[in-house]
């Protein structure tokens, strides 16, 4: 009986002591569960997708998966699967992929997503956009009412060309909903440059984006605008993971 209450005293203790890294691995796990041998998959970026790569690493070193390909959605996922041994491809040798996992940044109600304060968006958008189904994998701390909602930033990738010609359109955009605009920059104060060779500017909101599908399209029409962080109607499922537990919310 001792050992029994004992089981169950630390049993409780790691359940209250889940923490947000426990969460995204959950989530992670529960997203590769969906992933078969002989598929052409999107490896997607940031903490919560670092889970999945290693998830499939471990799944092929076991041999319980095989012949998969990983089309990398960055240099860093690049390397880490890399390390995984884990068999690459790029969108022009494999142009259709089965499934593709990522994190996410803001959730909507209707799984609409923020994505990129990784500095991603832009590959991650190509190879989500690309692929039959997208799953998204998320602790509940990335759940809004509105996108925009968290106060945090809302990427969009712009040439490095006149950048701040563009800070200013972008800002001025979004007049009514309060948003200041500014250059993502590194810890040592110069410009973030991403994977692709353009800046970032990020945007934050006072209040929740008021119409994300044109807002995203205006955001578009910007010349010198690269991409934005704005995935809409691109999750197929999204795997939230909470200390009450796992939820799968499909499209
Ligand atoms: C990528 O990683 C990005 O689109 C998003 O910016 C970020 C989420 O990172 P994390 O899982 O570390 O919160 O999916």
């Amino acid at each position: 009986r001792t050992s029994n209450s004992l089981k169950l005293r630390n049993h409780s203790i790691r359940a209250i002591t889940l923490t947000q890294d426990d969460l995204k691995k959950l989530a992670a796990d529960k997203a590769v569960e969906s992933v078969k041998s002989g598929m052409v998959l999107g490896l997607g970026t940031g903490s919560t997708a670092a889970f999945v790569v290693a998830k499939l690493g471990a799944l092929l070193a076991s041999g319980q998966l095989t012949n998969i390909v990983g089309v990398p959605t960055s240099k860093r996922t690049e390397e880490q699967a890399r390390s995984l041994g884990i068999p690459l491809s790029v969108l022009d040798d494999n142009p259709h992929l089965d499934l593709a996992i990522d994190g996410a940044d803001e959730v909507d109600p209707d799984l609409n997503l923020v994505k990129g304060r990784g500095g991603a968006l832009l590959r991650e958008k190509m190879v989500e956009a690309a692929s039959d189904k997208f799953i998204v994998v998320v602790d509940d701390t990335k759940l809004v009412d509105g996108l925009g909602g968290s106060g945090l930033a809302m990427p969009v990738e712009v040439v490095q060309f006149c950048w701040k010609y563009n800070l200013v359109r972008l800002q001025e955009l979004f007049k009514e909903e309060g948003c200041d605009a500014k250059l993502r920059l590194e810890e040592s104060g110069k410009p973030y440059v991403t994977d692709n060779s353009n800046y970032i500017v990020d945007l934050y909101f006072k209040t929740p984006i008021r119409d994300s599908v044109a807002a995203g399209a205006e955001i578009s029409s910007l010349e010198g605008v690269v991409e934005h962080g704005l995935f809409l109607n691109m999750a197929s499922s999204v795997i939230i993971a909470a200390k009450s537990g796992l939820q799968v919310k499909d499209k």
